[in-house]
């Protein structure tokens, strides 16, 4: 069993294990920072609302960090329930998980789930380095596609797991880049494809935080049965704006998240 961690050696070992699925992330980090650090919004998680893997068995790993439960989100179309952590240290990312609420789903569907998450070790989200122990599960082709058919975030979470499903970047802290169209603009040009769902800057100043994220990058999964290219990780742009009181909203906007999620969409 590995060592408790600290804030900055469990970021570092997500972003380790987050390069190897999303290589374009390793590129874009060198095109915006130029060289220089590059300050994280957040991180993001993704799992299903099932006792032994549930949201609060992933907030578990932060809230012993300090992290503490800020906003909750709801989004009825995809079934999803998520909640934000911040850390009193502001340079520590901010972190959103979501979880899939399976009593909403098919019983096919919550049946597959259900024997995926019975082949996880006792305790096995308890573990260090579970937040970035990928699928540690046998799951068909067949399994995923009939997955994919109901809810593409529950085929994403069958083929990756455990593992931040995407990094954001800190547009307010960035030298180069006063605006995000002028990121998304610097993305394009370097041939980075953005996710376009629901327009290529979600947000608005008015709501006090615009988004734009890449489409995932494409990995080879090995199914029990097949080897399949299919979307991995993606890179996401943040841009906050000052509530009345002059300090930085914190928080996410729900009709944009819903758009962020389709980033890892099959196409
Ligand atoms: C999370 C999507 C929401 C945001 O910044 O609004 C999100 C996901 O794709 O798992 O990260
Ligand atoms: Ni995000």
């Amino acid at each position: 069993m590995s060592k408790a961690h600290t804030v900055t050696s469990l970021f570092d070992a997500l972003w380790r294990d987050y390069q190897q699925q999303c290589p374009s992330a390793t590129a874009i980090h060198r095109l915006l920072g130029g060289g220089a650090a590059i300050i994280n919004d957040h991180v993001a998680f993704r799992t299903f609302n099932l006792p032994e893997v549930g949201l609060e068995k992933l907030a578990a790993h932060f809230l012993a960090l300090g992290y503490e439960p800020k906003g909750e989100y709801r989004f009825e179309q995809k079934k999803l329930a998520a909640r934000h952590f911040e850390h009193p240290d502001p340079t520590a990312p901010k972190v959103f998980i979501s979880e899939l609420l399976l009593e909403e789903c098919s019983a096919e569907l919550k049946a597959t789930v259900e024997a995926m998450v019975a082949q996880l070790s006792a305790g096995a989200a308890e573990q260090p380095d579970f937040l970035y122990s990928g699928a540690q599960w046998r799951v068909s082709e067949a399994q995923y596609r009939a997955l994919l058919a109901e809810s593409e975030y529950a085929a994403w979470l069958a083929a990756f797991g455990y593992r931040a499903n995407h990094f954001t970047v800190n547009v307010n802290e960035l030298a180069d880049y006063p605006t995000l169209a002028s990121v998304n603009q610097a993305l394009k040009d370097a041939g980075f494809a953005l996710n376009v769902s629901g327009g290529e800057i979600k947000g608005s100043p008015e709501v006090l935080l615009e988004q734009s994220s890449t489409l995932a990058d494409k990995v080879a999964v090995s199914f029990s049965d097949a080897e399949v290219v299919i979307p991995s990780c993606f890179y996401e742009f943040a841009l906050r704006y000052p509530k009345p009181d002059g300090e930085l909203y914190t928080g996410f906007v729900a009709a944009s998240a819903d758009k962020i999620f389709e980033s890892t969409d099959a196409r």
